[in-house]
């Protein structure tokens, strides 16, 4: 198993747009497999490239709560949303780059998704509850925009400040 350090907003990597995905190399596949492992373990469930330095338009996923239920890893290579639902729904989120903020975000409560699986083929899915708020919280990743764009910019200074403090205080402690 391979984690990846996961990057700490505020970090020049999470504001810039992704490249689509081009070529599937073994690198990429590599890639893939270590950020579902550094999602599991963070606990997570989602984790785009960007946030493990890759700025390649990938992000990964699993939804499934119940421990009675297999796990669903999904790899989403140049995902698009092509439908969005007019119904909204209102989720607390967090980001694993953002740690201990938590913000309700409202957002489309189902969403069809289309995008690239590790075998080259494409997909469409609609998702919803909790899968169609984080397909659209780590697509949001992809284009350089963090749940905290969501809110005030005074609400937004002050979780950047705290986590600059987070940064600092970390970065003298060699963690
Ligand atoms: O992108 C990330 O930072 C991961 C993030 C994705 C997310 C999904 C849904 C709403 C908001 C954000 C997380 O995984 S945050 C952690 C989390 O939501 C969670 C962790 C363990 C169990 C259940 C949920
Ligand atoms: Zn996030």
């Amino acid at each position: 198993m391979t984690l990846r350090p996961i990057l700490l907003h505020p970090d020049p990597r999470l504001k810039k747009p992704c490249e689509p995905v081009t070529e599937i190399t073994d690198a990429l596949r590599e890639a893939a497999r270590d950020m579902l492992d550094t999602m599991y373990d963070a606990p997570g469930v989602g984790l785009a490239a960007p946030q493990v330095g890759l700025l390649k338009r990938l992000f990964v996923m699993d939804c499934v709560k119940d421990p009675d239920e297999p796990p669903r890893p999904m790899v989403l290579m140049n995902p698009e949303i092509v439908w969005s639902s007019d119904d909204r729904r209102v989720y607390e989120e967090g980001c694993l780059s953002i740690p201990e903020h938590y913000a309700e975000i409202e957002r489309p409560a189902a969403v069809t998704v289309r995008w690239l699986g590790l075998d080259g083929a494409g997909h469409e899915e609609t998702f919803e509850g909790l899968w169609a708020t984080c397909a659209q919280h780590e697509m949001d990743h992809l284009d350089g925009r963090l749940f905290i764009d969501y809110l005030s910019p005074l609400k937004r200074q002050l979780i950047t400040r705290k986590m600059e403090k987070l940064k600092r205080d970390r970065a003298r402690e060699g963690v």
